[in-house]
């Protein structure tokens, strides 16, 4: 029958990158990318916009990284802005008034005190009725108050003789201030002594310490943010609040209905527009014409049973090919989204025709991640779930996977689950990004452009694939990049 001559797609494991010819050291090779028209990473990694993955944490620790987060969209608008705000200011050089924690001189030392807690922070300008800085006060300037004047003023507690700076102060003047007056904090004032802003120690040492940091025009770190396909005001909402990237959030993309709205989203917001998911030719050609990226993935994620509940689906090395192949030839971004367990993986999506890839499970198990370490069995797990499993979709974040808004059966279409804990997201992004370095030194390609340019595929048996894993053996330290599945 017809029907039945089918074509075949491949996914990670039925291939592999054949090695060439090459005089590139792995540490050399330069992974930098674009991961949508106008937004350019130093890594090619993006967070996935899950409620056990990307928060304001995870996101900062990716953008500090040289990656993105893609904030999830289970949350209201009003928490999603003030999680952009977040990521924002986390290393900004001067902090921006409305970002300043401030407090009064007629607040108590242990209102002040409690303030400064609710809200992390270690200090905070003391200013009058008309915002003009009267003092600085900091836990050092609290601590003989404690149980014994806890209620007394703060104009009592505060340092008054203050440092401060104007609006055009520079890194280093900033750190010259401090070391000069050995203090920690210098308030940014305008000509008449009114609060503008805030240099911080810890801010500066943040910056320094992440060269590769995404930084949007301003040197705040960038951040992306998922927004349903018809959620027109939390996109306004999300691209006013500074969001670098909107991801219209849907598990079928080519979906009509959802391509008329992302098309009419990218005409209100100034922030690039990615559109996913997709997973074939026909969908990449019908949204490349506005789409500033696309992300492919349709099913191979780990928590997801997408293809095991519709029967639909798209192997993944097969898929992003497709996409590649019609959005490279209109400029447009490729993300590879799920299914990566290794940094093989990952460089294979590259050479597959992605610029970025996305991971979840790779993640969620970080002190980035949202959620607390549980212990079973004396092993430590965080929790890790779709977006579309019966849990995420109870607490908000479903539509995506949703037949019906007011449906109080669902029909899950991811699981829930636990994930080990890994520790530090900067460990785990050594150990990702050092393997698809790796993977350009086997076959000789400096750039990502260059690597997809050059790699070529080989097709993979069965027992090639045994042979490719570690075999009669048993393992005895577990290897920080590698573990049996
Ligand atoms: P993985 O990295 O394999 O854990 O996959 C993460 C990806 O899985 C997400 O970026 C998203 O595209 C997809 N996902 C999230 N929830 C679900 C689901 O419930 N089916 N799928």
């Amino acid at each position: 029958s017809e029907k039945l001559r089918v074509p075949e797609a491949l996914t990670f494991d039925d291939v592999l990158l054949r090695p060439m010819e090459s005089r590139v050291e792995p540490d050399a090779a330069d992974v930098s990318t674009r991961v949508s028209t106008n937004v350019e990473l130093q890594i090619p990694i993006l967070s996935a916009a899950m409620d056990t993955v990307t928060e304001a944490e995870m996101a900062i620790g990716m953008a500090r990284e040289g990656g993105l987060g893609v904030l999830h969209r289970s949350m209201d608008t009003a928490e999603m802005e003030a999680q952009i705000a977040q990521v924002k200011r986390a290393d900004e050089l001067v902090i921006r008034r409305e970002n300043v924690v401030t407090a009064a001189p007629e607040q108590t030392v242990n209102d002040v005190d409690a303030m400064m807690e609710h809200e992390g922070v270690s200090g905070a300008p003391v200013v009058d009725d008309e915002d003009r800085v009267l003092g600085i006060i900091s836990g050092t300037d609290i601590r003989p108050y404690l149980e014994v004047g806890e209620s007394d003023e703060v104009r009592e507690a505060m340092t008054d003789e203050v440092v401060t700076a104007s609006e055009d102060v520079s890194a280093r003047d900033a750190l010259e201030l401090m070391y000069d007056h050995k203090i920690e904090r210098v308030p940014i004032v305008d000509d008449e002594e009114h609060l503008v802003g805030l240099v911080t120690m810890q801010g500066i040492l943040a910056r320094r310490e992440n060269e590769n940091a995404a930084r949007d025009a301003d040197g705040r770190l960038r951040v992306g943010a998922a927004v349903g396909p018809f959620e027109d005001e939390r996109a306004v909402a999300a691209d006013e609040a500074g969001a670098d990237v909107l991801f219209i959030d849907c598990a079928h993309a080519h979906n009509l209905n959802v391509l008329d709205s992302a098309r009419a989203i990218t005409e209100t917001v100034d922030a690039d527009v990615v559109l996913g998911n997709v997973g074939t030719r026909a969908a990449a050609e019908a949204a490349v014409d506005f789409a500033d990226g696309l992300k492919v993935g349709i099913g191979p994620g780990s928590i997801c049973t997408t293809r095991v509940v519709s029967g639909a689906g798209m192997p993944q090395i097969t898929a992003v090919a497709e996409v590649a192949d019609v959005a490279s030839q209109h400029d447009v971004p490729v993300i590879a989204d799920g299914g990566i367990r290794y940094s093989g993986d990952a460089i294979k999506a590259i050479a597959a025709g992605a610029d970025a890839v996305m991971l979840g499970s790779y993640f969620a198990g970080t002190d980035e991640a949202p959620g607390r370490v549980i212990t079973m069995n004396g092993k430590k797990y965080k929790q890790y779930r779709g977006m579309g499993s019966v849990g995420a979709m109870q607490s908000g974040g479903g539509e995506r996977y949703l037949k019906e808004e007011n449906d109080e059966e669902y029909v899950p279409e991811g699981v829930e689950a636990a994930t080990p804990y890994t520790g530090t997201l900067a460990s785990e992004l050594h150990q990702l990004v050092g393997g698809m370095q790796s993977g350009m030194g086997y076959v000789g390609a400096e750039s990502i452009p260059e690597f997809k340019e050059r790699s070529e595929f080989i097709r993979v048996s069965s027992a090639g694939q045994t042979e490719g894993h570690p075999h009669d053996v048993m393992i005895t330290d577990e290897a920080p990049n590698y573990s049996p599945n």
